[in-house]
């Protein structure tokens, strides 16, 4: 995770950032990842009560089980075969295949260690406007974007793995009333993390290759920033300051 003082925010006018520049720019912005939302924040003192626990793994939910099809758009989006051959294995990490379970079930099987059951997971009935609408604009983005975009817009897993990482660490001593096996999820994505990001750093590193396009390729990260710092906004204000939406509908 790299933190502290941003590196230069846009290339100069003429001339692109070198590769290890514009990585470094692109890595910069783990400033903004959602580790440090107040929500993410409690997560990792432990100060989340069971309610706030199954208010983000059913919101999460629909963010997982919308990737495969956010990724499905951004292959209908590509031409270049060897691409679709390797981000195919995302929407297969996902939805599973004989002798994988994917990792929708897997965050099915975090829910029910969690006290949630499968049909309230996949009932939505938990998931929050605020959360719909950020990943809906997640999987709208992809659709419409170049597919190198949408290449882009997975780079927030640049600071993934670390997240995972400390659910696998915390949860055990803070949570201990989620059955162990339920962080299966998180164990599973530290090394799936860290190969997309391998191939999406790659692709993004050789196409955003001018000034222009580096100022881009930032702009699409914060967008995706934004996106995933919202969701938890969302459920701040429902599960720790109790103001869902139209919580005081019966006005006097
Ligand atoms: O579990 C996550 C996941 O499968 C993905 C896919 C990737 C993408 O294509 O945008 N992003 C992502 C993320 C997952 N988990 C989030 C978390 O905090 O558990 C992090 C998120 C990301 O960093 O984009």
């Amino acid at each position: 995770m790299t933190t502290g003082a941003p590196v230069s925010t846009t290339p100069s006018e003429c001339t692109a950032w070198t590769r290890e520049q514009f990585e470094a720019e692109l890595r910069a912005r783990g400033r903004r990842y959602h580790i440090h939302h107040p929500y993410h924040q409690m997560m990792a003192r432990g100060e989340l009560t069971p309610e706030q626990i199954r208010g983000w793994v059913a919101n999460r939910f629909y963010y997982q089980i919308t990737i495969p099809r956010k990724d499905a758009a951004l292959m209908a989006n590509c031409p270049d075969r060897d691409t679709r051959r390797l981000w195919l294995q995302r929407i297969l990490d996902h939805d599973g295949y004989d002798g994988e379970e994917g990792g929708i079930e897997a965050w099915v099987r975090l829910g029910e260690a969690c006290g949630l059951s499968r049909e309230t997971l996949w009932s939505q009935d938990m998931v929050l406007p605020g959360v719909r609408f950020a990943v809906d604009a997640y999987v709208n983005f992809v659709r419409s974007a170049e597919w190198h975009e949408g290449v882009c817009a997975s780079l927030t897993e640049l600071f993934a793995p670390s997240i995972h990482r400390q659910r696998l660490e915390n949860w055990p001593r803070d949570y201990p009333w989620i059955e162990p096996s339920g962080l299966d999820y998180f164990r599973k994505r530290v090394s799936q993390a860290g190969r997309d990001v391998e191939h999406g750093l790659a692709v993004t590193l050789a196409w955003f290759d001018t000034p222009e396009r580096q100022a881009r390729a930032l702009q699409i990260l914060d967008l995706k920033l934004d996106i995933l710092w919202s969701m938890l906004d969302a459920m701040y204000m429902a599960y720790v300051l109790h103001m869902p939406p139209y919580f005081n509908e019966d006005h006097a």
